[in-house]
């Protein structure tokens, strides 16, 4: 089955919003394999975001993410990649629709409150940089045929 990473920033834990962004996605029928809050080391998130070292942005992106603490989480489901990032809505909130996380609570695009994998290739790396095999867990929901 399909999984992504995905990430309550330290903007989303400080504004108190883990529980709505869990629940969004238990409501829409994906389920949890794994969650855990961490603080983000700067090796870790200079890895983590090591496709935007050019950009201009970037220290203040690594400054942001090892800022606070950070509920990190491994979801799975039916095409859940795609799915997840069309629920967190565009990067810059400013032009995320109404209904989309980023549209629903953020205002700026450095303080956009989740992460999302964007692909098969960065889900598996990003799983892999932030959880060991043993923290993921497999199980069947009684629910899941109803999905
Ligand atoms: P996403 O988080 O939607 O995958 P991304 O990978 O392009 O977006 O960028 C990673 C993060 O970097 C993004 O969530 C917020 C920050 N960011 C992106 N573009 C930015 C910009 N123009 N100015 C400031 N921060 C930016
Ligand atoms: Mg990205």
């Amino acid at each position: 089955m399909e999984q992504t990473f995905l990430m309550v920033k330290p903007d989303g834990v400080q504004r108190n919003l883990i529980g709505e962004i869990v629940s969004r996605f238990e409501k829409k029928g994906f389920q949890l394999a794994g969650a855990k809050l961490m603080t983000i080391s700067r090796e870790l998130a200079e890895n983590h975001y090591a496709e935007h070292k050019e950009r201009p942005f970037f220290g203040d992106l690594v400054n942001f993410i090892t800022s606070g603490p950070v509920f990190a989480m491994v979801w799975q489901g039916e095409n859940v990649i795609a799915t997840a990032r069309n629920m967190m809505g565009k990067t810059n909130p400013g032009e995320a629709a109404p209904g989309t996380i980023r549209g629903d609570f953020a205002v700026q695009v450095s303080n956009n409150v989740i992460h999302g994998s964007d692909s098969p290739e960065s889900a598996e790396r990003e799983i892999g940089l932030f959880f060991h095999e043993e923290e993921l867990v497999q199980y069947e929901k009684a629910g899941s045929s109803w999905i």
